[in-house]
């Protein structure tokens, strides 16, 4: 099937379900902004723009201003943004696989259109809009976004073709890691070899070398230390703003072998949880497995001693060394939206440990997920730990100098399997 043909699906289902969140809500009409540019606090320079997501679901553009109007199952029509600015170059692109299905307007007659219906607004407010609007209503809001969550073929697409681009610079990763580039080095060596600049990104990429791969969303890129024993590097890409979020670990020969052996056993764990994730199997059950595994190997390795599985696991030890949630929806966001479902019934109880978790529900075909379980040697979590006897200290102050362990995986949802878009061939 060509592009235009899998968009042109997708924006028929689009078309569909918003004329019946339309007509459930009670509005004639959605309209979504783009969105302006925003600029830093008490400065004239702006902040690199990312449209509105609920714009970017329908259309690929991604410069400023415009607003796509739906109303009912009516062919869509697109205002483009037409105040030309001559500081920045915002020639639009109207490429036919995706413009086809639009009907093209001049933004001159948005506001004159808006005045004739009742619409929902979705996207940041401006100053121009009619009163009678109203704007991001919660009800329609939470409606689109369970839409969001479950993907199109195009959206896959996009999400598949981000992660061969993410493979190829975790790749590229891995070779500067093993000729003992700094964290700086390698950050620029992940640009080139996807060809993203660092605004392209879905997300700051995480480079973090030896203790620092402890910080969970480290952001410094160091520039002087070199010859690192472990590499944990947490960096995606982007295509028509679908991400792909992708982590690696990667030990040297100075790496101490317990560690090593760690990181071979994450490998094989990480494995078996995207083994088991398919449709209608609760995301809880496969943190809750997840926590089970780790557990394990802290007690096998003795990092963990006198405590069972289970115990460790409702005392929160095995939360100590895996403080994070097993992962999160995935789309035009990183942390999508969607996964504010009810909760559902557990194969294990939900403890209160892991209360704060935010997807509790069930997954679904055609969601895209990410299981990303790790094992880390946080200085913070260890500290506040340190008169407990069930932690071997001294063991773990040896792996202190290697921070953690991180590998993730997107994967797409089907009825009684998942495709493992990171590992596709
Ligand atoms: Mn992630």
């Amino acid at each position: 099937m060509t592009e235009a043909h899998v968009f042109q699906q997708h924006i028929t289902r689009l078309r569909k379900t918003t004329a019946a969140t339309l007509e459930a809500e009670n509005y004639d009409a959605l309209a979504i902004y783009a969105g302006t540019a925003q600029q830093y606090f008490a400065d004239d320079r702006d902040i690199a723009f990312k449209p509105t997501p609920h714009f970017s679901h329908w259309c690929p553009l991604r410069t400023t201003g415009h607003t796509l109007l739906v109303r009912g199952d009516e062919r869509p029509v697109l205002f483009l943004r037409d105040q030309p600015n001559y500081w920045i170059d915002d020639e639009v692109v109207l490429d036919p696989f995706w413009a086809d299905n639009f009907t093209i307007a001049s933004s001159d007659d948005l506001v004159a259109t808006l005045r004739k219906s009742h619409t929902a607004w979705i996207g940041p407010e401006v100053e121009w809009l009619p009163q009678h609007i109203d704007r991001n209503p919660e009800p329609l809001r939470s409606r689109l976004d369970a839409v969001r969550s479950l993907k199109s073929e195009y959206e896959i697409a996009c999400i598949s073709a981000a992660n061969r681009i993410a493979r190829r610079g975790h790749a590229c990763l891995h070779e500067c890691f093993v000729a003992g580039e700094s964290e700086f080095a390698m950050h620029l060596a992940y640009l080139q070899a996807t060809r993203q600049t660092d605004d392209e990104l879905p997300y700051p990429t995480i480079i973090a070398l030896d203790d620092k791969a402890a910080v969970l969303h480290y952001q410094h890129k160091r520039r002087d230390l070199r010859n690192g024993k472990v590499l944990l590097a947490d960096c995606g890409a982007s295509v028509r703003g679908y991400a792909a979020d992708v982590t690696r670990t990667w030990t040297s020969k100075a790496a101490p072998p317990l560690f090593v052996e760690l990181l071979q056993a994450m490998e094989r764990v990480q494995q078996e949880l995207c083994a088991a994730a398919r449709s209608d199997v609760p995301f809880y059950d496969l943190h809750y497995q997840a926590h089970e595994k780790i557990a394990t190997l802290l007690i096998e390795t003795q990092l963990l001693r006198d405590v069972s599985c289970d115990e460790a696991i409702a005392g929160g030890l095995s939360k100590i060394f895996f403080p994070h949630g097993l992962g999160h929806l995935l789309g035009l966001q990183t942390h999508d939206v969607g996964g504010e479902r009810l909760p559902c019934p557990y194969a294990k109880p939900l403890l209160p440990v892991f209360a704060n978790m935010r997807f509790k529900g069930k997954l679904a075909v055609d969601e895209v997920i990410t299981i990303e379980p790790g094992i880390y040697f946080i200085p913070m979590l260890l500290d506040q730990q340190r008169d407990n006897p069930r932690l071997n200290h001294p063991l773990i102050d040896t792996l202190r100098p290697c921070g953690g362990i991180r590998i993730e995986d997107n994967l797409h949802i089907k009825e009684d399997t998942a495709v493992n878009l990171t590992r596709l061939d």
